[in-house]
């Protein structure tokens, strides 16, 4: 255990103690191939940490352990008030270390301290609080068939659980994952996004220290082609939940047909938001802005696609610049001024680079951003890039098609209501999707014909814990959070009885 921790310092003078190891079985472990991960802060592009990264054989460990936990009195004959418990302790201890979990998250990804501490690890907290809960309320039903018989139905968890997360918002997707999983009484094994290995292994301490049994929840970190793909082609594994690009979703679905893996996939968006003329300007201004710009515009549901009706359009452009320019303050994730922090890692901030490159050369209006933004807190150092916002753009276009994951958004126009229908739908995602207007009727109407599994009538982006998340089309299967995730987390057992007394 000594060489598999190291004291850290944040930038923000914080001081915690780093777990590095593979958490296997409630114990740290080495990487079996001594393969490792470096995490770097996206901020000034130093060294945090060095982490172990899973092999296949550690994937294998962490499942046999799972495996082994599932059947294990201690787990299996809980009972669901006390395994709630567990999950209660838990999100009272995330309450204790909250300032220490924001620090790792901020410093890992790069995301504003105000947002990790108030957004991630707050919702972290209220997650394990909900499903805990939820633990002792997941019930079968009794079915009545006619005299003779009837049959009830045991709601039983899954059994083994693999779940892959990606960097955007490692706790949150952590907590998202397995909150149901747990509260259904699966055992797990989950792997964090290689660009953010750090806030997880912390959470794994809190885990043990809550009390869970051995080997109830695995923590790795690994590649996504090792670790990634050994939890999906594992044999002993019985689901896999995913969250992370359509490409990987989909290379996912094809390793899990393996075994049949139960599935739940949360995946890529280009989420449109509808203006139409006769909405609140300001409300639909300050909403556009949350909706693609928090975060640094890395979320699944960002509303990348800025439709206006003709008449409002010239209007909203000059307001949606002018926010734009004086809230998205560009800097130091730590500063209680900043707005927007890096990219997480270089590859990500290349990309979005690509795509401004992309939208000049098919000729949209640059109308703000699209340079890097070199005053970051180390001067010339971090992955930071000015918020980015091109009109004029056709549907035919790039970055109006593809799903950016940036700072980065596009606005069209439209002329009708009918054509606004038109260009929200033709995507091939469709995740979230947001209406501006004062016509009750209209709301209502385009609500129910826009295709996507999520719609914010006049905001953006809104996400509760008690509210089902996820996507149609290419945008993911299942859902997430609330009563409904749940869902893929148990099966249905059948059990028909025969009272015999009448024929
Ligand atoms: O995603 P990947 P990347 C989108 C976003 C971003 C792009 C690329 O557009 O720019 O994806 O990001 C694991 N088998 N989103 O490359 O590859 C990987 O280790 C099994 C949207 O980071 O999908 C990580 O844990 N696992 C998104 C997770 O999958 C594999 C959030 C996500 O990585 C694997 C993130 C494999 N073959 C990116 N390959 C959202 N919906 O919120 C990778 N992984």
């Amino acid at each position: 255990m000594a060489d598999l921790s190291v004291e850290l310092t944040a930038p923000n003078g914080r001081k915690y103690t780093q777990p590095t190891g593979l958490f296997i079985n409630n114990e740290w472990v080495k990487s079996s191939d001594g393969k490792t991960i470096t995490s770097i802060s996206p901020t000034d592009e130093t060294e945090i940490a060095t982490v172990e990264a899973a092999s296949a054989a550690d994937i294998d460990a962490a499942v046999s352990a799972a495996r082994i936990a599932f059947k294990d009195p201690s787990w299996r004959d809980l009972a669901p008030t006390d395994r709630g418990n567990l999950m209660i302790a838990l999100s009272d201890l995330i309450g204790k270390h909250a300032e220490t979990l924001a620090t790792i998250e901020t410093w890992d990804n790069g995301k504003i301290y105000a947002d990790s501490l108030g957004g991630d690890v707050a919702e972290v907290q209220a997650v394990f609080k909900y499903y805990g809960g939820y633990a002792d309320k997941i019930h079968g039903q009794t079915i009545d068939t006619g005299p003779a018989k009837f049959a009830y139905t045991i709601r039983e968890p899954v059994g083994v659980c693999g779940q892959i997360i990606p960097w955007n918002y490692p706790l949150a997707m952590a907590a998202w994952k397995l909150g149901p999983a747990l509260a259904c009484g699966n055992t797990i094994v989950i792997k964090a996004a290689e660009q953010t290995p750090l806030s997880i292994l912390y959470l794994a301490n809190l885990i043990k220290e809550a009390g869970f049994p051995s080997g109830v929840v695995n923590i790795v970190n690994g590649y996504g082609r090792v670790a990634g793909a050994a939890i999906a082609t594992h044999l002993g594994i019985d689901k896999v939940a995913f969250t992370g690009s359509t490409g990987t979703g989909k290379e996912i679905m094809k390793m899990a047909a393996i075994n049949m893996k139960n599935i739940t996939l949360e995946t890529g968006g280009k989420s449109p938001l509808l203006v139409f003329d006769d909405a609140d300007l300001e409300q639909a201004v300050k909403w556009a802005h949350i909706g693609i710009m928090s975060n640094q515009g890395q979320i699944c549901t960002a509303t990348s696609r800025i439709l206006v009706q003709e008449s409002t359009y010239d209007k909203f452009i000059d307001a949606f610049k002018k926010q734009v320019q004086e809230v998205s303050v560009v800097g130091d994730p730590f500063a209680e001024s900043t707005f927007q922090g890096p990219q997480v890692t270089k590859t990500q901030h290349e990309r979005v680079l690509g795509f401004v490159k992309s939208g000049k050369d098919e000729g949209a209006t640059l109308i703000s951003g699209g340079e890097v933004f070199t005053k970051g807190p180390t001067e010339g150092k971090g992955y930071f890039i000015h918020p980015t916002v091109f009109a004029g753009v056709k549907p035919n276009m790039k970055i109006y098609r593809e799903e950016v994951f940036g700072p980065f958004v596009v606005i069209a126009s439209f002329k009708t209501e009918e054509e606004a229908l038109e260009m929200a739908n033709d995507t091939i995602y469709g995740l979230g999707s947001a209406v501006f207007t004062k016509d009750i009727t209209r709301a209502h109407r385009v609500a129910k014909r826009i295709e996507a599994g999520m719609v914010w009538i006049n905001s953006s982006n809104d996400s509760d814990y008690r509210i089902p998340f996820g996507g149609v089309k290419q945008s993911g299967i299942g859902r997430e959070l609330g009563e409904a995730g749940l869902a893929g987390y148990t099966q249905i057992k059948a059990v028909h009885v025969n009272l015999g007394s009448v024929l």
